[in-house]
């Protein structure tokens, strides 16, 4: 299996071998820690707790409340804005409190001095498990059509239908990072063939998937698709990928499951393909508008089946670990671990 991209590998040190918190040796600098620590998050509260059990010198404090962060050096979040910016004039170093880091990129944008806060985003086997549970989910669910089967066991009725294999049916994940790769494998150990695709080319990992690499492969990775995933990072390049060019690829009554980022996703075009039969089914986890408004046509519609953005999430202790051991490594001069590169945009 890939573990870390060339540039995650570089950061070394201060994580222990499953990446998630600081390995024993290593937890004696943090005892001595002394920083500020702003924190955006869902589990806020979780995160800060973790943080003062591996540096209990650090002040945390929670952006859910009405605080002073004019001395924060570190912000744990998933979005940055001007307002946040203004707020933290002390700010070296931004750690995404999950994988993507768009939310907290847009806040990076325009003109940006040698000033500017390095971003980095958190790694972590929770999430990446979490992420392949997920999609193992949501393909065996269609596969096994199970909204049928809910619903004939409400109208009492034993309603069989053929069987249906995995081996019959292709699944593409587009996006073969860290989370792409795992849901890969993952469906490639179910029996699907299953192909991934990115921008770069790299050696087989597993001889159960294929890959497939740049633009001018992506007509030949669709093609037949009966099942596509999108895993993509949200970047200008992958902002409306799955639209009508991408469904009209696919074998007809595909099913589309999004759980990039919402903005992945032509809603409309995506209404058309399930109105038509272009595709039968779309599972979504991630919204444009988040939390979804209640009169969205989503909600109600037959052919989607919607979570909200509950795929996977990364375990506070990585979060905490990961952030302070960044802390510490730019404090020192040394390399970040999973440092994200702003131009390229994950
Ligand atoms: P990674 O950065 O590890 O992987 C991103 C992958 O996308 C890489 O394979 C990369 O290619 C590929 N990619 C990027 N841009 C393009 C492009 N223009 N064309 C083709 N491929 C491209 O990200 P993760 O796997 O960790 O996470 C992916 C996304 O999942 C996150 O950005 C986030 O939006 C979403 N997510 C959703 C969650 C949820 O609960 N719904 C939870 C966590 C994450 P290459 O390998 O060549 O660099
Ligand atoms: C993430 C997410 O990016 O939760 O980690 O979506």
């Amino acid at each position: 299996m890939r573990r870390l991209r060339p540039r995650a590998r570089a950061a070394g040190m201060t994580l222990s071998m499953n990446d998630t918190a600081p390995s024993p040796d290593r937890v004696a600098p943090l005892r001595d820690l002394q920083a500020t620590i702003a924190i955006s998050a869902p589990n806020g509260a979780e995160i800060a707790d973790q943080l003062r059990q591996l540096a209990p010198q650090v002040r945390t404090r929670l952006l859910s409340e009405p605080v002073d962060v004019s001395d924060a050096e570190l912000l744990i979040t998933w979005y940055l804005d001007d307002a946040l910016r203004a707020a933290m004039p002390a700010l070296r170093l931004v750690q995404a409190n999950g994988a993507g880091v768009d939310g907290i990129l847009r806040g990076l944008q325009g003109p940006n001095g040698p000033e500017a806060p390095v971003v980095c985003r958190t790694v972590d086997p929770h999430l990446v498990e979490g992420m392949s549970a997920y999609v193992s989910w949501a393909v065996l669910d269609h596969l096994k059509e199970m909204p049928h089967y809910r619903a004939a066991q409400a109208a009492r009725s034993w309603a069989q239908r053929g069987a249906r294999h995995p081996a019959g049916n292709r699944v593409g994940i587009a996006g073969a990072g860290e989370l792409g790769l795992a849901s890969a494998q993952a469906l490639a150990a179910l029996g699907f063939p299953t192909r991934t695709w990115s921008r770069s080319d790299r050696p087989s990992t597993d001889p159960r998937v294929q890959h497939f690499a740049g633009h001018a492969a992506l007509g030949a990775f669709l093609e037949g698709l009966d099942c596509l995933v999108c895993l993509l990072p949200l970047t200008p390049d992958t902002r409306g990928f799955l639209g009508a060019p991408v469904f009209g690829a696919l074998a007809r009554g595909a099913h589309v499951i999004n759980v990039g980022r919402g903005e992945h996703l032509m809603e409309t075009q995506l209404l058309e393909a399930l109105d038509s039969g272009r595709l039968g089914r779309a599972t979504l986890d991630v919204a444009t508008v988040e939390p979804l408004p209640a009169d969205h046509a989503f909600w109600t519609h037959p052919g989607v089946m919607l979570t909200p953005h509950i795929a996977a999430r990364a375990a506070a202790p990585s979060v905490a670990g990961q952030a302070l051991a960044n802390l510490l490594a730019l404090r020192e001069g040394r390399p970040l671990t999973h440092r994200v590169d702003p131009a390229q945009g994950y």
